[in-house]
């Protein structure tokens, strides 16, 4: 149900709920500069509103989760909780890694509203950077260390099982995550009329991956590993839309969709989206000139495998310094060579998980429901397609055989290769 005392805002009234609070007020000007702040909705993400408020002492970012999804409107009615869902796990990332968290200044459970520091310009949304071309140099150790810090401090490996399991319970996210499973691991191998795909470029595709068993089978298989493998707390929606960036700083957004779930659906998701983007790449080639997203193309493909190297090197570091104290794997159960094989096993069959996740990433942005500006920013349908063919070819194999059989970073640079 909707909060006692919910209203919706617009640019005036944000303004007002703002002036009001002088914790917040102080942040944007003092009261007698009030009328003459810029107040603008910037939102374009598919379901809340952002308004961005600015004065003489700075900025401030407010956002709030209306009773339904933005994208479609009212008739997709969602829960307003998620706002306490986005406020507890931005408050639980910035407690293990405060560098990549924008600090929260007000969660307010009645108005289904936070304000948060405004990341302003050179600040710029990942994806948004990836489609105009640009490279980021720290993207991949700062993700990689944002994923190891998270995905780490919140799983039965550093944790009590008590603690584990009351912020399971906290975290339950019911609503969204029946969200997720609807449009990432259900409608998008099945007729839905959510579905979307460039026609009748893709028809054929779509229905030859629509009536393929052993596609269907593996989107089962890791829909059973998203209810069922409560692994860590999850970002839940990590793609690059999920990330604001400048050359030197990164910011992760957005956590509204955190739950205990397996911790290869975040590593899988932010791969999956820069595969996107690099599939992407060869389209907007096409009007820019053969060669011009070279440069991209390979630092894209650097950035997965690096990635997940520094992702999977800091999770084992800390695992060594602090992993003993927790319930999973006790250092008075697990030492030594014992230890360096439960990792060994740990992380190889992330690995496996985290390429399949890709695959059905992949698929669902260009069949389903929600797809990116990565592609849908490629004007020409026959060149777009093209794009989008390779990709759900690709996220297909990906999908279905996850990596077995080869080592990680082998695995990588042979299907990268091959697409
Ligand atoms: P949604 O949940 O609807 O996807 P987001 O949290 O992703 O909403 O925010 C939508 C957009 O608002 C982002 O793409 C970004 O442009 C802007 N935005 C969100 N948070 C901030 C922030 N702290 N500072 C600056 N811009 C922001
Ligand atoms: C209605 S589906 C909207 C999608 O946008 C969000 O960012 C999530 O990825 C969700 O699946
Ligand atoms: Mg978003
Ligand atoms: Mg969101
Ligand atoms: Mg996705």
């Amino acid at each position: 149900a909707t909060p006692a005392g919910f209203r919706a805002l617009d640019c005036e009234s944000v303004r007002h709920f703002v002036a009001a609070r002088p914790g917040l007020q102080q942040r944007v000007g003092p009261a007698d500069s009030v009328e003459s702040w810029s107040v603008r909705e910037v939102g374009d993400g598919n379901i809340n509103f952002v308004f961005i408020l600015e004065g003489p002492a700075g900025g401030l970012c407010v956002k709030q989760a209306l009773p339904y999804v933005r994208c479609v409107g009212e008739d997709w009615p969602l829960t307003q909780d998620r706002m306490r869902i986005e406020s507890e796990a931005l408050a639980e990332e910035a407690a293990c890694c405060p560098e990549h968290v924008p600090a929260v200044h007000l969660y307010d459970p009645a108005m289904a509203l936070m304000a948060m520091r405004y990341l302003a310009p050179p600040y710029i949304i990942l994806r948004r950077g990836l489609v105009a071309g640009r490279t980021y140099p720290q993207l991949a150790p700062h993700m990689g260390s944002f994923l190891a810090k998270t995905l780490f401090h919140t799983s039965l490996i550093r944790l009590d099982s008590s603690t584990f399991r009351s912020k399971v319970a906290r975290f339950s996210n019911d609503a969204m995550c029946r969200l997720t499973e609807q449009v990432i691991f259900t409608e998008p191998l099945m007729a839905a009329k959510n579905n979307r795909w460039t026609s009748p470029q893709l028809d054929a595709d779509v229905a030859a991956l629509q009536s393929d068993p052993a596609a269907r089978a593996a989107l089962s298989g890791l829909k059973g590993l998203f209810c069922g493998r409560p692994q860590a707390l999850l970002h839940g929606d990590l793609h690059t839309g999920s990330i604001m960036v400048t050359e030197s700083e990164t910011a992760v957004i957005d956590p509204e969709f955190a739950f205990y779930g397996p911790m290869a659906f975040d590593v899988g998701k932010i791969l999956a989206n820069l595969l996107l983007a690099y599939f992407a790449a060869e389209g907007h080639e096409a009007t820019e000139g053969a060669g011009a997203r070279q440069e991209q193309k390979a630092w894209l493909l650097s950035c997965i495998r690096d990635t997940w190297e520094g992702f999977s090197s800091l999770f084992l570091q800390l695992w060594g310094q602090l992993g003993g104290a927790g319930d999973l794997y006790p250092a008075a159960l697990v030492a030594g060579e014992a230890l360096e094989a439960c990792q060994r096993e740990f992380m190889g069959q992330l690995w496996h998980e985290t390429v399949q996740f890709m695959g059905a990433f992949i698929i669902r942005r260009i069949v389903g429901i929600a797809h990116v500006a990565d592609l849908e920013s490629i004007a020409d349908p026959d060149t777009r397609a093209a794009c989008e063919r390779r990709a759900l070819r690709f996220g297909r194999r990906l999908l279905v055989e996850g990596s077995r059989g080869s080592a990680p970073l082998a695995a990588v640079a042979d299907l990268t290769r091959e697409a």
